[in-house]
């Protein structure tokens, strides 16, 4: 039986990652952090099932600062393969705890490196690396592994820290270390404050009279998003190849935020109609003419990343991996798993019965 260490198993990531490992028959450790409510909500789903539950999952309390810890763990597991998906990983944040973001996201992948290199454990190791590094370069979409990285957050330049050190292990020390840069991938697990889970949720909420309007940032800026649950295969594939390589992994199409809360909408039966420009803008239930999208410069960022745009050529070509869903599934799973989370019902069954909301 195969092992795999996951940091960050309680993430929207991580959770995907340990159904996909455990259902290819791998013995799954998750390192968790102590926290003073429960959070394993992702993953309490797979303790259920007697087949797994305390057969082939465990956990063990960690923390990407705690050097010792993570020697320990290497020590006592011993797995074949380790996935660092663990991290600080919303970018506006970062602008708030720049210092706690560096020590997580970069210093924290350097722990876990080091400490596979004085084991002597035979591992493999894969990075969680992000689309943000590429941030502001200009006139460089789609990216490729070849595009030039220029970090604009503080989350970003942790990452490429991260990024880097995991090039310099495989150079310097021979481990078998990758990096996957993987651009934006969300799903119905993903967490609310990002933009697309913050948009769907809103979209449920108003259906159901429980928020009147959607507040959100800068609407242009544009996202290369795939499902969660298609990338987390990309990850496994990386860390089976013979050599050991960093891939981007991403649908290659790119959409605006703008898109992405007039597609939602419109899953439930409204369309919107914007007026204005800038701060300014607003959208409108283009039937009815109620406000129910307006822009809050308290989501802007110091620096923002206009335009991400990936291009997956080469994982295509070399893991044989493409994404399932596509933009518009994507909408809709999303859109579908919070009607259903909040109302117990289909979005269909949900819309029969609620008529009303969408047209008052
Ligand atoms: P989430 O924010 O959903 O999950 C982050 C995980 O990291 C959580 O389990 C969290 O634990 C854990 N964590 C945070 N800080 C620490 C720490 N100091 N020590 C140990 N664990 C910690 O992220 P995603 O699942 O979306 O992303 C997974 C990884 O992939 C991250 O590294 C992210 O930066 C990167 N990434 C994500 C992309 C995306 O679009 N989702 C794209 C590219 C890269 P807790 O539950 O206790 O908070
Ligand atoms: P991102 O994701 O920064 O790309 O990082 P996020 O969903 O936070 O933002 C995407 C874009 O939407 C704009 N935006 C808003 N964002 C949020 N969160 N809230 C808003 O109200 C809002 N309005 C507009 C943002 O400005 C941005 O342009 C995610 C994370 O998962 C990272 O960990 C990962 O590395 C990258 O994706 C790839």
């Amino acid at each position: 039986m195969r092992k795999a260490l996951i940091t960050g198993i309680t993430g929207q990531d991580g959770s995907y990652l340990a159904e996909f490992l455990l259902d290819k028959g791998y013995e799954v450790h998750g390192l968790i952090r102590r926290a003073s409510s429960f959070n394993t909500k992702r993953i309490d789903h797979l303790f259920e099932d007697p087949e797994i539950g305390n057969k082939s999952l465990f956990l063990d309390h960690g923390d990407l600062t705690d050097s010792s810890n993570l020697n320990r763990l290497i020590e006592k597991i011993r797995p074949d393969e380790i996935y660092n998906l663990a991290a600080q990983s919303h970018v506006q944040v970062s602008f708030e705890v720049p210092e706690y973001t560096a020590e997580t996201d970069g210093i924290g992948t350097l722990r876990l490196l080091d400490a596979i290199k004085e084991s002597g454990v035979k591992t493999r190791f894969y990075q969680a690396s992000t689309s943000e590094l590429y941030g502001g370069m200009p006139g460089t979409a789609p990216q490729s592994e070849k595009t030039p990285f220029y970090p604009r957050s503080p989350y970003a330049a942790a990452k490429l820290y991260a990024y880097w050190i995991t090039v310099n292990y495989r150079e310097g020390y021979d481990l078998f270390a990758c990096n996957g840069i993987l651009f934006n991938h969300e799903s119905p697990r993903r967490g609310e404050t990002f933009v697309t889970r913050k948009i769907t949720r809103a979209v449920a909420n108003i259906m159901a009279g429980k928020q009147e309007k959607l507040s959100l940032g800068n609407l242009d800026a544009k996202r290369d998003w795939g499902f969660a649950g298609d990338y987390v295969e990309a990850m496994w594939l990386i860390l089976q190849q013979e050599k050991s390589q960093d891939y981007v992994i991403a649908t290659g199409e790119t959409h605006t935020v703008r898109e992405f809360v007039e597609l939602s909408f419109r899953e439930v039966g409204i369309d919107i109609e914007w007026h204005g420009t800038g701060v300014n803008e607003k959208g409108y239930n283009k039937r009815t003419g109620k406000l129910l999208v307006d822009v809050n410069p308290r989501y802007f960022r110091p620096t923002e990343v206009e335009l991400l745009w990936g291009d997956p050529t080469k994982a295509e070509r070399e893991l044989g991996w493409k994404r399932r869903v596509d933009f518009k599934g994507l909408v809709r799973m999303m859109v579908e798993a919070d009607i259903k989370e909040l109302t117990g019902e289909s979005v269909q069954a949900y819309l029969e019965a609620n008529v009303t909301n969408v047209n008052s």
